[in-house]
């Protein structure tokens, strides 16, 4: 599909806030693309869809991802919310017409992480923390030069951010957010 073609659907599905966020997860994501090597129209097209499920109703999330057999973990019960990385990936293929395995595990991963991941999960995780429209979180200038130095270390400070935020906002924390965490804390150390 073009991406004229793309962004008009896009904007159907989501809010203007979201529609804005995702063009920017787009542009960062070929500009980090560029940085590591990585196939830029690849990263471009996860960057620009990897939300297309968010806009959902949360407790449609829920049925449809039940509807579709998807695994859904404890705390997906809980935060359907999160399982708009997972349906994310559905949708990609039936309204976008995305096949590549890589770009659809990339979507689906988008938030939690996942142990291990590809140079282009990494891209699409950490694009859609440092785009530029987000608005400012604790110690984001900082997570943004590490993006482009070091692309783990970027991974490892927004997961302990994001698992800082959790904590204090009382909310369960995902099995897969924290084994990620723990995967790239332990890769730090030995470095
Ligand atoms: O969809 P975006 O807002 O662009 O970003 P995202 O897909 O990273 O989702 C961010 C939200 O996900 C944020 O409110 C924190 C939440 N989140 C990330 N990991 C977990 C989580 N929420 C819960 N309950 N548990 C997690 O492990
Ligand atoms: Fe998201
Ligand atoms: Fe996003």
């Amino acid at each position: 599909m073009e991406r004229e073609e793309m962004l008009a659907k896009l904007k159907g599905k989501l809010n203007s806030k979201r529609y804005v966020h995702s063009v920017g997860v787009e542009y960062t994501a070929a500009c980090l693309a560029f940085k590591y090597g990585e196939d830029v129209k690849k990263a471009r097209v996860a960057g620009l869809i990897h939300d297309c499920a968010k806009c959902i109703p949360t407790d449609e999330k829920l049925k449809k991802a039940e509807k579709l057999r998807l695994p859904i973990s404890e705390c997906e019960r809980l935060s359907p919310d999160l399982l708009h990385g997972k349906l994310g990936a559905y949708y990609a293929k039936k309204w976008f017409g995305v096949t590549d395995p890589e770009i659809l595990s990339a979507i689906t991963y988008h938030t939690t992480g996942k142990p291990d991941m590809t140079l282009l999960e990494k891209i699409i995780f950490v694009a859609d923390y440092i785009e530029p429209n987000r608005k400012i979180i604790f110690e984001l200038p900082e997570i943004r030069k590490e993006a482009f130095e070091d692309i783990d270390k970027a991974v490892c400070h927004i997961l302990k951010n994001t698992l800082d935020y959790l904590d204090g906002k009382t909310n369960i924390i995902d099995d897969m957010t924290e084994k990620t965490y723990r995967f790239y804390i332990n890769q730090e150390g030995r470095e």
